[in-house]
């Protein structure tokens, strides 16, 4: 008879799981088996909640569930670390061990009850109690992971390494490839509805589409940009789904929102539709809900019902897969309804014109220390086209909302949603699920100190991404609030509250056997980041900048 350890080593290798990100000890048996059974790598992390954000990163750059692991005393690190993929809607699978029936209430060294704080962060928190479950309940988080909208998803196994992996019952480990990658459905719009939802864009003088994650996440920014094209509607992206539609196409905006372009809220703003395509006008993608403002004709397009006009009184809504529902419109709408929108589509170039004009001297900036709007126009020009790019959050979400933009379709983004320090150990795991694209992430350094041991796990396992860092010794993001906060002045003790000291942290990733390249002027960057690049190794690109640089503020108008 089969132990719990095999089925479970065996049938994560079914799925298609190439890593596992956990801080030990932890289901030590089917760690075990993974060596001797499969070829899966077993990424032994300095903290679970980046264990967490690897996965989670993992998970967003393939499609397919990022796992992780933690034993009893971890788990609520690990909670921690699944709240970004929960806002995300990443198929994150967290393991934990748990309590054992015969022990519980006799305060058990470090154990508490940790399965109630998985509840706000998960779709699906169950306990695996009898071994003979293996299989049933490890098929059913993959299913609940990837259908629908994906999440995180969490199985604490009894024992509190999760010791029930040692027993031994007959076990099927019976894999169903299906719920192996996201999206596991693709269900068809309702014809009736889709009708309704061309109708009004057709007729439409100003529309406007705001591609989310959702579109990301159904692989179908090609079929958007077509049907885009097709009616000649411009393109406006949440920060979740600005990689459906590269920066350099004609209908594209930018970013809408808060962290966001002005040119993309200053077009969503005018526009008398919008069509929400994949994204749940939450928000932070409509500058709490005044880009566009309550009360215009909206058409939302989504896979969960709940999100459909949750927000935005609707004209029609569609239930639907993105990619399938675009081709269904793209093989019934009525092209010709295109020139009806030549007035707005000026407009909109004019306004996309304005943008880069008001910021053309900061991003072009020769300025030392350097502007981060320069390097935001750095990596625009020179990440690679297959480069998956990360921003975490903060400033580095809204400089590189604002001022990124992706040069083709090939180029995936992701960023955080909401938790600073998120971006560099995601985007470990992401070089993790897909070693053979390059992966930049730009962090601040505000985020880089959350976790910085983890340089220490990516030389280990020689995981090579390159992590680009906003390096203004401080978290000035936060410097506005509290100049508020103490009058209108920036006092010596306010900006206690938001500097740090200065480090060089090209010399720290040096010290822990990373590639450390210190850039102080902005025509350093591109050499160190071809360097980066080239060498194969985990690198970390140090840009001493600006402290004085403040992000421009969301415009609702
Ligand atoms: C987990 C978490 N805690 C706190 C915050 C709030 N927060 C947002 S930005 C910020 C300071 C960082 O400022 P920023 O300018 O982004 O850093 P820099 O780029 O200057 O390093 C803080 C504390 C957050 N987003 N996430």
């Amino acid at each position: 008879m089969p132990t719990g350890a095999q089925v479970l080593a065996e049938m994560l290798a079914g799925y298609g799981v190439s890593h596992v990100f956990m801080v030990p000890a932890v289901l030590r048996r089917t760690l075990a088996e993974m060596e001797r059974r499969t070829s899966i790598a077993r990424i032994h992390c300095h903290g679970e909640k980046a264990a967490a954000y690897m996965a989670d990163g993992y998970a967003r750059a393939t499609g397919k569930p990022g796992v992780c692991m933690a034993q009893v005393i971890g788990a609520l690190n690990l909670a921690a670390g699944l709240r970004d993929a929960y806002l995300a809607h990443s198929p994150v699978i967290a393991f934990t061990g748990g309590r054992d029936p015969q022990t519980k209430f006799r305060k058990v060294y470090q154990e508490i009850d940790d399965v109630p704080a998985f509840e706000p962060v998960t779709k699906w928190n169950a306990t695996v109690d009898a071994v003979e479950r293996f299989p049933d309940m490890l098929r059913q988080a993959f299913r609940v992971a990837t259908s629908g909208a994906p999440g995180p998803v969490h199985l604490q196994f009894r024992g509190n390494e999760g010791q029930l992996d040692q027993e031994a019952a007959e076990m099927e480990p019976l894999v169903e490839e299906r719920f192996g990658r996201v999206p596991a459905f693709r269900p068809v719009a309702d014809a009736e509805e889709l009708k309704k939802a061309l109708y009004w864009l057709e007729r439409a003088e100003r529309p406007v589409i705001v591609a989310g994650g959702g579109v990301r996440a159904s692989g179908a920014a090609a079929e958007l940009v077509q049907l885009a094209e097709a009616l000649a509607i411009p393109v406006a992206t949440s920060l979740n789904g600005k990689d459906c539609i590269a920066g350099s196409h004609p209908l594209s905006v930018g970013v809408v929102g808060s962290y966001s372009r002005e040119s993309g809220n200053r077009v969503v703003a005018a526009a008398d539709l919008v069509c929400f395509i994949g994204t749940a006008a939450g928000g932070m993608t409509t500058h709490v809900w005044t880009v566009p403002k309550i009360g215009v004709a909206a058409v939302p397009i989504d896979i969960e019902p709940e999100t459909i006009g949750r927000n935005y009184p609707l004209k029609a809504g569609v239930l639907g897969d993105a990619k399938v529902t675009r081709a269904q419109m793209l093989a019934q709408c009525d092209r010709k309804s295109a020139a009806r929108r030549a007035a707005w589509l000026q407009q909109v170039k004019t306004l996309c014109a304005e943008w880069r004009e008001k910021y053309r001297a900061a991003l072009e900036s020769d300025a030392v220390p350097v502007r981060p709007e320069r390097v935001c126009a750095e990596l625009s020009r020179h990440v690679p086209d297959d480069a998956i790019v990360l921003a975490d959050t903060g400033h580095a979400g809204m400089w590189m909302g604002g001022m990124y933009d992706l040069r083709g379709a090939r180029q995936s983004f992701m960023r955080s949603a909401g938790h600073l320090g998120w971006a560099f150990p995601a985007g470990l795991g992401a070089k993790c699920a897909a070693p053979e694209r390059p992966v930049v992430t730009f962090t601040g350094d505000a985020g880089l100190w959350y976790h910085i041991g983890e340089l220490e796990t990516a030389v280990r396992w020689n995981i090579a991404a390159v992590t680009v860092v906003n390096n203004n010794a401080s978290g000035n993001q936060s410097k506005r609030g509290f100049d508020r906060a103490y009058g209108g002045e920036q006092t010596a003790k306010a900006r206690e509250l938001w500097t740090y000291r200065r480090v060089d942290f090209a010399r720290v990733a040096t010290d822990i056997g990373a590639l450390g390249l210190r850039v102080e002027k902005p025509a350093e960057l591109r050499p160190a980041l071809d360097q980066a690049l080239q060498s194969g190794r985990p690198a970390l690109i140090d840009v001493v900048t600006d402290i004085e640089a403040i992000a421009p503020a969301a415009v609702s108008s």
